[in-house]
Formats: C-alpha cells, structure tokens, sequence
C-alpha cells in the first residue's frame, strides 16, 4: 500500500524593513500558484514570512512595532494576508504559514497555523515554544540582536498533532477509531506536528510529536549566520565558515531528528540579504524518515522545493528501530522534565 503526499517548502528570499505586506504576499501567491501548477498538496512557508524578521530591531516606537505583528485570534481575513487563504481555499491546497500573533487581548506569540485548503479554515496553530536570543540588545552596538524574548511570549498552547482532512489518496483506510498505533499506523489522513525554527534544535519537541505517531513535521525558519554575538564561538570564525557552520546544524537537525522519530520533515527558510545586509540561511527541504534530504533549495531567493513521498516510509522505522512501545525507557527519563538547566557531578 502506498500512501503518497506532493508536499513543498516554499523558501522566501530577502524581505526589507520597509517592504510593503501586499507585494510580499504577491509573492508568497506566486509560489502557491507555482505549486498548484505542480499538484501540490501542501506548501510550508517560512517563519514570520509576511515582514522582515523584525526581531533583530530594537523599536523605541510601539506603533512602529505594531505593524509586523498580525492583529487578531484569526488572520485569515486580515486585508494584507486574505489574498494569500482565498487561494489556498480556491484550490483546495494545504499550507503552513508563520507570522508575529498580537492576540485579540494583546498578547504577542511567534506563532503558525495550518490552514487547510479542504476544510477552508485554520485547523491547528502553534506558539514558538524555545525563543532564542535575549530581552534587552547585545552591548556591543554592531551586534545582530534577536529580541524574541522582548516581543513574544513562550508559547502556550504545548505540542499537538493533528490530521489534515483530504490530504491522503488512500482515505479508505480511515476506517478505525483506534488510538493505539499498531491498528492506526499507515491509516487515515496524515499525521502533522508543528514547529518554528529554533525549536528544531530541541529533541524534546520532536519527540513530543512523535509520541503522538507523527509522520510530517513542518517548520519555518530565519536563521542567521554571521552573528557571533548570539551563537558565541570559542575560535574566532570567518563570515564564510560561519555561514557553513549554520547550514550544516539546519540540516543535522532535521535529519537526526526526523531519523529519531521515523517522520518526513519540510523546513521552509525565510532566506537572503535583508535590507542587502542582515545575511539569513537558505537550505529549505524535505527529509525522508531514514535521515536522508530528498529535496533542497538551490539558493536563497524565492524557490520551490516539491518531493512526492510516501507516508509508509514511515512505517519500518515507527515498527522496528523506533517501536516506542517496546523500547523506550520512561522510568530513565525523570530529569528531562523535572529539570530545565544543567546540574553537573560533584568533583571526586
Ligand atoms: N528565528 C530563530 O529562532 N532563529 C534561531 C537563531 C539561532 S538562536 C541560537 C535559529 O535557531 O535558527
């Protein structure tokens, strides 16, 4: 039996300070026409992709702020963003979309739903959980800050899977109301999580979607490079390897970690030279559940990335090296969650 899926990561290259929100939707449209061309069934775009990746501004003008946040619990009808959901709708196609949340009572989250084309709604949103960087702005004044934890809240809404309605061929399958993975595995509509980038880098969210079966995790990322001021280096690196040094743990991340709970991933990167100057990784793509990318980006302007898979790919890693069922360990795994930092041995 196969279970097969045209899915895309929809890489969106540089995006300025002062860019206007309509044309950057013109041309997030433009990549979903693209992949409708292609009978794609669902595209992810990158994190805050409406705006430039404002967390790396200190603003002293609230208003100035306000605008690269997206105002309500639901934006689909937002004016700017509207053109981008009534095409999705239109044609029934699924996408992953991020974007800074002001909730409807103030709050502000670095947050992505899920919209569905079938359904015509959002049917699942995540909050960035492990915001980087820091609240006030690095001393040194040439530092690239990212004041995540200045504008956004951690995110409360934890780590659910869920089912995209329509998004499987083989819907004849759906015919359990089993919840335990030995009747449901390689059943029903795929199986989706939700992440925004720097949560790739955690094992644990990953692994909180692979406790619920999970077989596609999708995240949107702004990842820079040349900014040892928040990553820190012990040897002082060129802009040249630092850029290297950020693509290759982008793709170690992805691979060992969709290897570790036997699910494809799509990572979709906001990418580029923002402003001609504020340098951001490329590196959109899609992994297998053995660990391997089956599709990249080439560059780091707009591009497609578009692999057809096969959600049975999932199956022998779920089944055999990966069984959690019979594997894990839960009675050694206590410190992972009654502990946050790190407590070290005493000296002998
Ligand atoms: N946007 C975002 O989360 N960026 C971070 C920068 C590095 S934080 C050490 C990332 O994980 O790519």
């Amino acid at each position: 039996m196969q279970r097969t899926l045209k899915v895309a990561a929809a890489q969106v290259g540089s995006v300025d300070r002062n860019a206007d929100k309509n044309e950057t939707v013109q041309r997030m449209v433009k990549l979903l026409e693209e992949a409708i061309s292609q009978n794609v069934q669902l595209v992810v775009f990158p994190e805050t992709t409406f705006t430039t990746f404002f967390p790396r501004h200190l603003f002293e003008d609230p208003a100035e702020l306000e605008k690269y946040f997206e105002q309500g619990d639901d934006i689909t009808n937002n004016e700017s963003v509207k053109p981008l959901f009534d095409l999705a709708r239109s044609k029934k196609v699924d996408i992953y979309v991020g974007y800074a949340e002001r909730t409807d009572d103030g709050r502000g989250f670095n947050t992505c739903i899920y919209y569905s084309g079938n359904a015509g709604k959002v049917i699942s949103k995540y909050r960035k959980v492990h915001l980087p960087g820091t609240k006030e702005p690095f001393a040194n004044p040439d530092a690239v800050n990212q004041l995540e934890k200045r504008y956004f809240e951690p995110g409360n809404l934890g780590f659910k899977a869920f089912r995209a309605p329509g998004l499987v061929v083989d819907a004849a399958k759906k015919d359990t109301a089993s919840t335990d993975v030995k009747e449901t595995l390689g059943k029903g509509d795929a199986i989706m999580g939700m992440l925004i980038c720097n949560d790739r880098r955690w094992p644990e969210a990953w692994r909180m979607y692979g406790l619920q079966g999970v077989e596609l995790i999708m995240v949107g990322y702004n990842t820079p490079y040349n900014a040892p001021d928040l990553f820190g280096f012990r040897n002082p690196m060129t802009p040249e390897q630092a850029e290297k040094e950020a693509y290759y743990h982008h793709k170690l991340v992805m691979e060992a970690n969709s290897y570790m709970n036997a699910c494809f991933s799509i990572s979709a990167a906001r990418a580029g030279f923002d402003d001609g100057k504020y340098d951001l990784i490329g590196g959109s793509a899609i992994v297998s559940p053995n660990g391997y990318t089956i599709a990249q980006a080439k560059g780091v302007d707009d591009e497609l990335v578009v692999a057809e898979i096969d959600l049975e790919d999932c199956r022998q890693g779920k089944e055999k090296t990966f069984d959690f069922d019979r594997h894990r360990r839960t009675e050694h795994y206590g410190l992972i969650t009654s502990q946050t930092g790190v407590i070290e041995p005493e000296l002998l």
